[in-house]
């Protein structure tokens, strides 16, 4: 039976044409929204190099707009049509920023001091750090709706924020080349091995969280 929410690359590429318009907007709006977290992020890092530890908790941040592809395959799979509004309203992916952060405990330290901001609303939380995901994942998602402030308005737009130390983007970015989402058979030997590299990477991060404690302490006597 045919799929009636399934997309073909021909008609998202007609309805593009048809709300060229009001696509480009929202992506605009979603840049805008990435730029408002980036800031945050930025401001949140300058600080922490001054106060407390003296030390940046950020090592870099990635920000990315979906994909026509993936905005194309996620609505379906979600079972929406393709309009303006279940792209906006449906997808809380649309733009991503990723923090890649020093530590584990930078991961929390830095979601806890967004999440408290009183511009924004968290509207999920997803603890891949707590419970990590069968395949290894290890991340910390939080999506947020931040306002941008436009000429004549305010708008609150949905930003997913993902946090990973640098061992879980080591990690992530490897896996996705080698299998996430590829329609591959099951390999029973290389999702054994994903899970264990996930999981010595993992302990590698505590423990040189635990060296940097232990040189912090040093240090301080
Ligand atoms: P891309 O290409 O990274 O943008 P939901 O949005 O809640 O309906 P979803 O999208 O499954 O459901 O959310 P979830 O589980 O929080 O994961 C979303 C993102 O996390 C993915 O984005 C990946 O970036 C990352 N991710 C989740 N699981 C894995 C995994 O097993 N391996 C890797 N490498 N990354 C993972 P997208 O949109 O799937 O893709």
């Amino acid at each position: 039976m045919e799929d009636k929410y399934y997309i073909s690359e021909s008609d998202f590429y007609t309805w593009l044409q048809e709300n060229r318009e009001d696509f480009d907007i929202l992506m605009a709006y979603y840049r805008c929204a990435m730029m408002e977290i980036s800031t945050k992020f930025n401001v949140l890092n300058e600080e922490m190099s001054l106060r407390y530890e003296k030390r940046n908790p950020i090592e870099f941040i990635r920000h990315r707009l979906k994909t026509y592809e993936s905005i194309r395959g996620k609505l379906a799979r979600k079972r929406l049509s393709l309009t303006i509004e279940n792209i906006e309203l449906g997808l809380n992916d649309v733009a991503g920023i990723r923090v890649i952060c020093s530590f584990p405990t930078d991961i929390y330290m830095l979601a806890d001091a967004l999440s408290r901001q009183d511009d924004i609303i968290v509207i999920d939380r997803k603890d891949y750090m707590e419970h990590p995901k069968p395949s290894g994942y290890r991340s910390l998602h939080l999506i947020v709706a931040v306002p941008i402030f436009l000429h004549d308005f305010k708008k609150m737009m949905t930003v997913e924020v993902q946090f990973r130390t640098i061992g879980m983007d080591w990690w992530a970015t490897l896996e996705h080349k080698i299998k996430y989402k590829k329609d591959l058979p099951d390999i029973p030997k290389v999702e054994a091995a994903l899970i264990d590299c996930a999981q010595k990477s993992y302990e590698l991060d505590l423990e040189m969280q635990e060296l940097f404690k232990t040189a912090m302490s040093v240090s301080d006597e």
